[in-house]
């Protein structure tokens, strides 16, 4: 067994993934005609090209106006039933989905509606596939403090359902500041807390740094530019911080992943983070609209710009598995498949 076919075998964990990033081009477009939505790209080429991001504003851009689509629980069931179908067939075990209520509340659809069609997705793909998902909340880092207060009070109905909350969206100068209050009320009502630190945004360092102790997160997602604060680095090992990667970006399919600047920093941050002895993991950020890049896609990829031994490919999964927010038991059981999979591939000398 080569070492693709061992990437592509392992069972995974992907767990930073936004339910209205797996929005494919194709979806786009049947959901525009379904829903009458007058979408700026006539077809999923023209779209594609939209795609082509210069940075983060003008990608959020372009997912501002693909969220538009989204608007009966239907259409959150379908494009999370196809995210967890395609993870499942790239032996994703265990996901975690995030999601962005303040995007859908602004335009009028009922958190309800996106919670119960999320939700069934969820319920039919493990029954049908048996990939286990769990929810993060997303709060709007550009979004009022009052909306996202709002999304909180609406979680608090959900709370079974909802393992954890985040911070995304546009990444404002210390914005941690406007959410420690939030985050104590979301800790104190039983939810776990990571939020985006993207990467190179400006002042990062002390953006990590408020992320890990005003708002006291348990994850960071991205967070790569830890790696230029050895107080940080020691911090992050020391309280088992995971971050969670991505080496993706884009539209990617339409130029070369391998030579996009974007993958190759990630990528070198990733295995830096490997070496470094912090616990990365590798996810797949917006897998509909970055490419249509699953998880093995990146992974691959990752292992052909920073060459990753098969002792580093199953640490990043043990990472993974190690963060998840789960029960031991289930914990240990996804250790076992993993480790009894490394067992019997990765010490065949062709591997
Ligand atoms: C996002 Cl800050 C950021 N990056 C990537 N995807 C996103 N979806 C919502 N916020
Ligand atoms: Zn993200």
């Amino acid at each position: 067994m080569n070492k693709e076919k061992f990437i592509r075998g392992i069972p995974k964990a992907d767990l930073h993934m936004h339910v209205e990033g797996a929005i494919e081009p194709e979806m786009a477009i049947a959901l525009a005609q379904r829903n009458g939505v007058d979408l700026p790209y006539r077809s999923a080429d023209e779209l594609k090209a939209a795609l082509d991001f210069q940075c983060l504003q003008s990608f959020l851009a372009v997912l501002k106006n693909l969220v538009s689509l989204l608007i009966h629980e239907q259409d959150f069931y379908e494009v999370t039933f196809n995210y967890l179908k395609k993870s499942s067939f790239q032996n994703v075990a265990y996901a975690d989905l995030m999601f962005d209520p303040q995007a859908h509340m602004s335009r009028g659809v009922a958190f309800d509606t996106v919670i119960q069609g999320i939700h069934r997705a969820q319920q039919d793909a493990e029954k049908e596939f048996g990939i286990r998902s769990q929810l993060i909340m997303n709060f709007q880092r550009d979004a009022s403090i009052e909306s996202a207060e709002q999304a909180l009070d609406e979680a608090l109905r959900y709370r079974d359902r909802i393992v954890a909350v985040g911070l995304d969206n546009t990444e404002l100068p210390q914005f941690y500041t406007l959410f420690t209050d939030l985050f104590r009320r979301a800790r104190a009502a039983g939810f776990k807390l990571t939020s985006h630190c993207d990467v190179d945004e400006p002042t990062a360092v002390d953006h990590i740094r408020g992320c890990f102790n005003q708002l006291q997160v348990d994850r960071l997602d991205h967070g790569v530019n830890v790696l230029e604060d050895e107080q940080l680095m020691e911090q992050a090992r020391s309280q088992q911080i995971c971050f969670t990667a991505c080496p993706t970006t884009d539209y990617i399919t339409v130029k070369d992943p391998l030579s996009d600047p974007y993958v190759q920093r990630v990528s070198h941050a990733a295995k830096a983070m490997l070496e470094a002895g912090l616990c990365v993991t590798v996810n797949t950020d917006d897998p509909g609209i970055m490419g249509g890049r699953y998880i093995n896609d990146i992974l691959i990829d990752l292992d052909r710009l920073v060459t990753l031994s098969k002792a580093e490919i199953v640490q990043l999964m043990r990472n993974a598995f190690n963060s998840i927010w789960v029960n031991e038991q289930e914990r240990q059981d996804y250790l076992t498949a993993l480790e009894n999979y490394a067992e019997t591939y990765a010490n065949h000398g062709e591997l």
